[in-house]
């Protein structure tokens, strides 16, 4: 009886080996890095006033990136904005992409007056996506 006992206590170990062997693999294979190709590079286009007057274009922006507007210049104070065609961006209240999430952004739809969506002026980050 002791002897099966054992057996039973080697097999419970070796299948607590196999589940923790598994569990090493899953990890290894997420820490993996991440698949740079599919990341993209867009411009997002941004205004300071409605209908897309006094604008800069954000260049270089990595898809699922968060973009803070750190500076006094442009915290605050987005009026319109659109993304580049097969993007899509969102904006935020606050930075770090969060305080509040508004979009999508495209380069078709109508973000040419954020004050129609109550978002004048309050844009603080921004994410932006492959479409
Ligand atoms: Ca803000």
């Amino acid at each position: 009886m002791a002897v099966l006992n054992l057996n039973l206590l080697l097999l419970s170990v070796l299948a607590a080996t196999n589940t923790l062997g598994a569990a090493l693999t899953s990890r290894a294979a997420a820490a993996e890095p991440v698949d740079i190709s599919a990341r993209d590079v867009t411009t997002f286009r941004i205004c300071k006033d409605i209908y897309f007057q006094n604008c800069a274009n954000w260049k270089d922006v990595t898809t699922g990136v968060c973009y803070d507007f750190t500076s006094s210049d442009w915290n605050d104070k987005l009026s319109s904005a659109h993304s580049a065609a097969g993007f899509k961006c969102y904006i935020y209240k606050d930075w770090g992409c969060t305080g509040g999430e508004g979009g999508p952004i495209t380069l078709n739809n109508d973000h040419r007056d954020l004050r129609q969506f109550g978002w004048n002026d309050i844009t603080s980050s921004f994410r932006c996506w492959r479409s």
